[in-house]
C-alpha cells in the first residue's frame, strides 16, 4: 500500500519551514498556516494518508506524521511573535512622538470674582470662629419676612420687591417666593439649634428691581449671626470693624450710621472710608463726595425675633448683619458696573 514515508513527511517539513522563514506579516502567515496545517493543508492530507499503510509502518509514521505537524505548530508560533514584535518596532520608529515640539495649551478655567470674593469673606469671618451654613433659595413668606417681623402687610415689605412664586402651602397658608435677602437664615438656623450661636450664610437672592449700575435682580448676600449671653452692640462693632480691616486694609476707618430693619433694634449701615480718595470726597466717582462707601446693613437682633424662635430674650441677646458681596467685590477692584459680573463676557471675567 501507498502512503508517506518518513522521507516525504521530513521534505514537507523542511519546505514548510523554509517557506516560513521568509514570511514578514501577519496576513502571510496565516496563508501559510492554511496551506500546511489547515483542513485541506499538505500535512494535513498526508496525516489522513498515514491511515492507508500497513500497521507497521502505520504506527512510525503516525508518530513521524504527528512531530511533524507539532513543529510546524510551534514554529508558526515563534513565527508569529518576532513578526508582531518587528512590526511594533517598525511603528514605534515609525509614529514616535517629537518630544521637542511644543505642547498644545490646554485652557484653563478660573474662580467668578463673585467666587473669589465669597471666600474672601468666608475666610475673614471663619478666622473669628464663624461658620458657614447655607439654605434655600425658594422660601416662605413665613421666613423671609414674618419670622422678621415683617407681618403681612406691614409697609417695610416694600423694602424688598419680591420675585412670588405661585404656589401656596394649603396646610398653613405660607406664600412661596425667592428670597430677598439671606435673613430668612437667622430664623432658621435658631430654630434648629440652640446659643451660642456664630453663622454665617452666604447665597444668592432675588428681587424684582430694575437693573443699573449698582443693582442687578439676582445677587449674592453674606448674612451674619450671632447669638449668645451678654452680646454686646460692642461685639457687633468690633466683629465688623475687624472683617473691614482683613479685607480692606489695616488702615480703614469705619463708620456706623442708624438704619432701620424690622428684624434689628438698633439697626445701623456699615461704611467704611473711600479707598480711592482716602476719605476726602472732593469729585470722587467712586463714593460719589462723601468720601464713605456703604457696604452692608446690620444691628442688634430684634427681641421679637428671638422670641419667635423660642429663646428668651431677657436671656440671650445677639448681632446680625448683611452685606453684598458683588459691591464689595466693586469696591475692592474698582468694577463700575455691577451688571457685568453676570453678563458671561470673558474679557471682564479673565479680568480677576
Ligand atoms: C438687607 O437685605 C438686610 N437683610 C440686611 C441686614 C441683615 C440688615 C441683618 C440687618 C441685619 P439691604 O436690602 O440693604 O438689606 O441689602 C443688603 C446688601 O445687599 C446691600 O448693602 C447691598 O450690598 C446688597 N444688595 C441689596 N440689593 C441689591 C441689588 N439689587 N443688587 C446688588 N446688591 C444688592
Amino acid at each position: 500500500m501507498t502512503g508517506p514515508t518518513s522521507q516525504s513527511i521530513d521534505e514537507l517539513v523542511q519546505t514548510a519551514l523554509g517557506e516560513l522563514e521568509g514570511i514578514d506579516n501577519p496576513e502571510s502567515l496565516d496563508r501559510w498556516r492554511v496551506a500546511y496545517l489547515g483542513r485541506r493543508g499538505s500535512l494535513t492530507q498526508v496525516l489522513r494518508g498515514i491511515a492507508q499503510l500497513d500497521v507497521e509502518k502505520r504506527r512510525e509514521a503516525g508518530a513521524l506524521g504527528n512531530q511533524a505537524k507539532r513543529t510546524l505548530e510551534e514554529r508558526l508560533e515563534q513565527r508569529l511573535q518576532q513578526v508582531n514584535q518587528t512590526q511594533q518596532e517598525q511603528a514605534f520608529i515609525r509614529d514616535q512622538l517629537d518630544v521637542t515640539l511644543p505642547g498644545r495649551p490646554s485652557p484653563i478655567g478660573r474662580l467668578h470674582p463673585t467666587t473669589q470674593i465669597l471666600r474672601e469673606i468666608c475666610d475673614a469671618f471663619g478666622a473669628m470662629g464663624f461658620s458657614v451654613v447655607e439654605g434655600p433659595e425658594v422660601e416662605w413668606d413665613h421666613y423671609n419676612f414674618e419670622m422678621l417681623n415683617i407681618p403681612k402687610g406691614h409697609p417695610a415689605r416694600d423694602m424688598w420687591n419680591t420675585l412670588w412664586v405661585d404656589y401656596q402651602d394649603p396646610s398653613n397658608s405660607r406664600s412661596m417666593l425667592m428670597r430677598t435677602h439671606t435673613s430668612p437664615m437667622q430664623a432658621r438656623v435658631m430654630e434648629s439649634s440652640q446659643p451660642p450661636i456664630r453663622v454665617i450664610v452666604p447665597g444668592k437672592c432675588y428681587r424684582y428691581e430694575a437693573t443699573d449700575a449698582t443693582h442687578e435682580w439676582h445677587f449674592y448676600q453674606v448674612e451674619g449671626l450671632a447669638v449668645d449671653d451678654g452680646i454686646t452692640f460692642a461685639d457687633l462693632k468690633g466683629t465688623l470693624y475687624e472683617f473691614a480691616r482683613r479685607l480692606f486694609g489695616e488702615e480703614r476707618r469705619v463708620r456706623f450710621r442708624c438704619d432701620y430693619f424690622p428684624f434689628v433694634e438698633p439697626g445701623v449701615d456699615m461704611s467704611i472710608d473711600c479707598f480711592a480718595c482716602k476719605g476726602e470726597g472732593k469729585g470722587c466717582r467712586i463714593c460719589r463726595d462723601s468720601g464713605w462707601i456703604e457696604i452692608m446693613g446690620a444691628g442688634m437682633v430684634h427681641p421679637k425675633v428671638l422670641a419667635g424662635v423660642g429663646y428668651d430674650p431677657e436671656k440671650y441677646t445677639g448681632f446680625a448683619f448683611g452685606l453684598g458681596p458683588e459691591r464689595i467685590a466693586m469696591l475692592k477692584y474698582g468694577i463700575d458696573d455691577i451688571r457685568l459680573f453676570y453678563s458671561n463676557d470673558l474679557r471682564f471675567l479673565r479680568q480677576f
